[in-house]
């Protein structure tokens, strides 16, 4: 289904490639891309040696300035928050699978967030500053040293990141969940006050960063680790099936259940092992209903039984289905009391397969014979809903 997208990732990588041109009889020198692990260690020591040789202030808007320390007994390292139990807190933050190897990434929580958390496929609305890390090499006049260089920054977000579609880098998508969003108010000319939103530091590997190929417009360097600091104001909730692209236009055919909704083991992220460039040796799929490889927020039909997921989700056309959707949302929808003239209640979630009374209670259940639907078919918690189950609709034989 995404695999148009593959081919241009696959592409760009390509590009970094052979994108080396030497000599003057217009032969291409191909370099091939690092090794993954190797590359991982380098980066690993260069952020932990920032992490020993640099401290941190932080305003109470959560602006950061990150300088080398001059004073030990006044600046503390940032290397002294990890596992800190007040904040900031440092985290050491395990990444599998991603190449084939095991990443650790370096993150600093300046503050969790009162709000909600973005999944890893999700849209952001964040204020952000990047910095690219270097070690330059020993001068006459200078010793080996890190540096970082400012290459980009946001400071009033209008632009949701979709961070699945968006292909952000993985040192993003595999943190952002681990931060919520705070609380919204507006002034009389409708501008935006955040409050109490997440916001953190990033200390991202190249591996989980562009590697070997930076975006073309920037100034990164290749195989530069990357250092965000952001404030995660907002969220949107994605709901991602497609039918992958058209002359690069996304032909979007979304089943109506939020990729949230499709995280099976409820860890905050899902994730398509199929992308073996990025997933060359991927682990079973906890987030795939029918193990058919393709994960439950990609899949038009989660549960294999051949019924779209869209048509399982479809209301019948009888009162008292009515609504404002001829789909079943995924739970009951309460009316908004801030709009009284309007009622936006849903009562008719998706439901499980009918438990109530045969059609015939002298006949056996079948599909001539179904069950009727009562109503805690639609509302019991942690009910398999139809469109997980593959006995419902019921089979032929
Ligand atoms: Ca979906
Ligand atoms: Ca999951
Ligand atoms: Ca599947
Ligand atoms: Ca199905």
């Amino acid at each position: 289904m995404n695999k148009f997208k593959y081919y241009f990732v696959l592409l760009l990588a390509g590009l970094a490639i052979v994108s080396c041109n030497k000599n003057d009889d217009d032969k291409t020198e191909v370099v091939p891309l690092r090794d993954y692990q190797e590359q991982f260690n380098t980066d690993n020591a260069d952020i932990e040696e920032y992490l020993k040789t640099n401290y941190i202030t932080v305003t109470a808007n959560m602006d950061v300035t990150i300088s080398p320390i001059t004073d030990a007994a006044s600046q503390p390292s940032i290397m002294s928050y990890l596992d800190s139990a007040t904040y900031p807190k440092l985290v050491l933050r395990e990444i599998p699978y991603i190449h084939g190897i095991t990443y650790k990434m370096y993150y600093l929580i300046l503050r969790e967030g009162s709000g909600v958390a973005p999944m890893n496929t999700d849209g952001v609305l964040t204020a952000y500053r990047g910095e690219y890390l270097k070690r330059v090499e020993k001068t006459d006049t200078e010793p080996e040293h890190l540096t970082t260089t400012f290459f980009d920054q946001v400071i009033y977000p209008k632009t949701v990141i979709d961070m699945y579609v968006g292909n952000v880098i993985k040192g993003w998508s595999e943190t952002f969940p681990l931060f919520k969003t705070g609380t919204t108010t507006y002034n009389g000319d409708g501008t935006p006050n955040y409050q109490d939103f997440g916001a953190g530091v990033l200390f991202i590997p190249s591996g989980l960063g562009y590697y070997a190929a930076p975006p073309s417009s920037s100034t990164i360097p290749t195989y530069a680790p990357l250092i965000f600091s952001f404030k995660l104001y907002d969220i949107r909730r994605m709901d991602h099936e497609n039918n992958g692209y058209s002359n690069g236009v996304l032909l979007e055919n979304p089943d109506g259940v939020f990729d949230y909704q499709e995280d099976l083991n409820g860890d905050g992220f899902v994730r398509d092992y199929r992308d073996t460039t990025t997933y060359p040796n991927p682990p079973a799929n906890p987030d795939d209903s029918d193990g058919d490889g393709i994960p439950d927020f990609l899949d038009h039909d989660d549960d294999g039984d051949g019924y779209t997921t869209r048509f399982e989700l479809t209301k019948p056309t009888d009162a008292p289905f009515s609504g404002l959707s001829k789909y079943y949302p995924y739970d009951p929808i309460l009316d908004n009391p801030a709009t009284p003239n309007v009622d936006e209640s849903e009562l008719w979630a998706i439901p499980r397969r009918p438990t109530g009374e045969l059609t015939d209670p002298t006949k056996p259940e079948s599909i001539t014979n179904p069950r009727k639907f009562v109503p805690e078919d639609y509302t019991a918690p942690g009910r398999l809903r139809i469109h997980l189950d593959k006995t419902y609709p019921y089979q032929k034989n």
